[in-house]
């Protein structure tokens, strides 16, 4: 009746943006990532205690962050049988939030793997992708390790509309994110709020729901061959159109920082110099920078010559895991 499972929070190399079903998370295109490691979450559920409890980084979660929670706990429930009683979840991540990552995505993957558990549910990576992207969307990309497609699915329920593992970590090992932290304030609009007004407002969203999704295939093709240059520009590419799509947003929405751009710039000369860096930028200031192992210095050091307070090196990562079962 108790597990505790350990995810790590992935970076899309190709985003997700914007959702057609709201309740059921279900986005409009797809997407690709890459999890990454060390950075993790650290999450335990238990059934049969007596009543509901909800404990994020050590606090009692409260209202829509509680409920999401509770929400997937009910369906874990549903699919056991139903008898399994209240649940205790104690979730705890290792990486600040100054990391600049969400910690929901790989919250939410060690959830869904250890409240299948804690209820006696067989390991099935698919069904806890479903779990975790009811949770939070990106979630359903930190189930596995490597490089995850979330595939957008057609079926109205969603029960299609999941990741798999393209290549495992094992595929780039050479392959380093590096993550640069320009700015910690919190942002002023949450991702939930930014895709949904771009999908409400944006000129631009058809054209971009569109565009990522051939590029999905086309990530896979470079990521295959293992094409560092090629990786890089499409990852640059995809980040741009999103922020364009939310640049075109009324009001807009804009996430970058004037340092974003100054880095962003300054990424561009270091490649004619010879250094291979290129960027892609989530739903706020701080880009994470993508490189070889051989360059992974240079680029830490380029970030702080931007403004950096703060970097964190990554390297491909694995599948969220069961730690132990009672
Ligand atoms: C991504 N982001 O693909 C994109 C890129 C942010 C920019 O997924 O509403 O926290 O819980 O499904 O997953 C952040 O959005 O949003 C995100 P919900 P989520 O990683």
């Amino acid at each position: 009746m108790k597990a505790t499972a350990l995810a790590h929070p992935n970076i899309a190399l190709v985003k997700y943006w914007g959702k057609r079903d709201e309740a059921l998370i279900l986005p409009h295109q797809s997407s690709l990532s890459l999890t990454l490691s060390p950075l993790s979450v650290t999450t335990t559920v238990e059934f049969g205690v007596s009543s509901d409890q909800v404990e994020l980084n050590g606090h009692t979660a409260k209202g829509s962050e509680r409920e999401r929670v509770l929400r997937a706990l009910e369906t874990v429930r549903a699919e056991a049988g139903g008898k399994l009683g209240p649940a205790r979840m104690v979730s705890r991540g290792d990486f600040p939030a100054s990391a600049g990552l969400a910690s929901s995505a790989a919250g939410f993957a060690a959830l869904a793997v250890a409240a299948r558990a804690a209820a006696g549910l067989p390991a099935d990576p698919k069904a806890a992708s479903v779990l975790a992207r009811r949770g939070s969307g990106s979630a359903c990309r930190s189930v596995q390790g490597g490089f995850c497609e979330w595939r957008r699915g057609e079926r109205a329920d969603g029960a299609d509309s999941y990741a798999v593992q393209r290549f495992d970590e094992k595929h780039w090992p050479e392959l380093r994110m590096v993550v640069a932290i320009l700015n910690r304030d919190e942002k002023e609009v949450k991702s939930r709020d930014g895709m949904k007004h771009t999908v409400d407002t944006s000129p631009y969203y058809e054209a971009w729901a569109r565009d990522a999704e051939v590029e999905v295939p086309r990530a896979v093709e470079i990521i295959q061959r293992k094409d560092l240059e090629a990786l890089g520009e499409l990852s640059e590419r995809n980040a741009w159109r999103m922020h364009a799509t939310a640049f075109a947003a009324n009001p807009p929405l804009c996430y970058m920082h004037p340092n974003t751009l100054g880095l962003i710039q300054h990424l561009r000369e270091q490649r004619k110099k010879g250094i291979p860096v290129w960027f892609t930028l989530d739903a706020g200031p701080n880009p994470v920078l993508l490189t070889d192992a051989a360059h992974e210095v240079a680029a830490e050091a380029l970030a702080r010559a931007c403004g950096a307070v703060d970097v964190v090196r990554c390297v491909p990562g694995g599948d969220a895991t069961l730690k132990s079962e009672h």
